[in-house]
């Protein structure tokens, strides 16, 4: 009796603690939309690598790459709702949902990606991070994206009468459709994998993007001139889920944050290697850099772009201020 008591009582235990690892052991998975090899790529398999190191095996991360699990808007939610724990987003389609977060699509908002870090890395980034978790997603890192430009296949443009007329593929998000349309184009809202056939089969003129997104994708190969006009700079983010996130305790937090301010640190060293490289390889692939003597009217045409969304949220006017007033 006592005996069967006992090896009742093992089993018992043994098979809690059995669930017990199990439900400790967490499995996430985790969104990037580019390709092997790219910046963001290598910098997301890095932070997983860590990850797992950093809690022992307590976290494991799978990453999914080239938009595999979706699209970029789909993920974001996806992220917010639970569904995927990790992603490596662009701010520029989180602005819709979080409107602090939107205050770095308004276009030459940042002097440079420099810029950008200082305020990404001080009280500006704090308040932005805030905007983000209210939303259910925690920034835990931000990567370099450096600047967006115009490209297209008929002719550098060197002025705002230069896009008019022009249909424009911008990612999901009203500040880059207002920005189009006060430039006198025609905004086409679009996921980032579509991108290449609707430039090859004319149902858009041109896109914008960095030097490393231009490359990569191919979008060179259909549209052959790329003028400098550095309208956006927007950063990207390490996010996770909210409530993963709040659920750890303070160690994995620890760990987490850690990996991914060093693979972050990884992706800014890989983001200017791959910037200068892939210009060299788009210009010897016969791609015509148009430097613009004059942004002035770019920039003074984006005046009602910046008055519809302080209109919209009156409550960010400091924030937009203190972004400019950043040195
Ligand atoms: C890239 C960015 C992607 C995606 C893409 C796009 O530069 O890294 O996350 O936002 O642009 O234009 O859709």
């Amino acid at each position: 009796m006592h005996r069967k008591i006992n090896a009742t009582l093992v089993g018992a235990v043994a098979a809690t603690a059995l669930l017990g690892s199990a439900a400790m052991a967490e499995n996430w998975r985790g969104w990037n939309i580019h390709v092997e090899g790219y910046p963001n790529t290598v910098a997301m398999d890095k932070f997983a690598e860590l990850l797992e190191e950093k809690t022992d095996g307590g976290i494991t991360l799978q990453m999914f790459h080239g938009g595999t699990l979706g699209s970029q808007p789909d993920a974001i939610e996806q992220v917010r709702l639970g569904g995927l724990e990790i992603g490596n987003f662009n701010l520029g389609p989180i602005g819709p949902i979080a409107p602090e977060a939107n205050v770095v699509s308004l276009p030459f908002i940042f002097k440079d990606p420099a810029h950008m870090f200082r305020v990404m890395n001080g009280e500006g980034g704090e308040k932005i991070a805030a905007g983000m978790e209210a939303k259910g997603l925690v920034p835990l890192a931000w990567y370099d994206s450096g600047a967006r430009s115009f490209y297209n296949g008929a002719k550098p443009i060197n002025s705002p009468e230069d896009v008019a007329g022009m249909k424009v593929r911008v990612m999901n998000n009203d500040l880059y459709s207002g920005m189009i349309s006060q430039l006198g184009g025609n905004p086409s809202p679009m996921a980032f994998a579509e991108v290449y056939q609707s430039l090859k089969t004319g149902v858009v003129d041109g896109a914008e993007n960095n030097w490393p997104s231009y490359e990569s994708t191919g979008h060179f190969e259909v549209a052959g001139y790329y003028s400098l006009s550095e309208h956006l700079i927007i950063p990207e983010c390490v996010c996770i889920n909210a409530d993963v996130y709040n659920g750890l305790d303070e160690a994995q937090q620890t760990a987490l944050k850690e990996a991914a301010m060093e693979s972050a640190e990884l992706q800014r060293e890989l983001w200017a290697e791959r910037e200068a490289k892939s210009r060299e390889m788009v210009e010897a692939a016969g791609v015509v850099t148009n430097e613009i003597a004059n942004k002035l009217p770019f920039q003074e045409a984006m005046v009602p772009v910046y008055e519809t969304y302080l209109e919209a949220n009156p409550d960010l006017r400091p924030l937009v201020e203190l972004i400019q007033s950043t040195e």
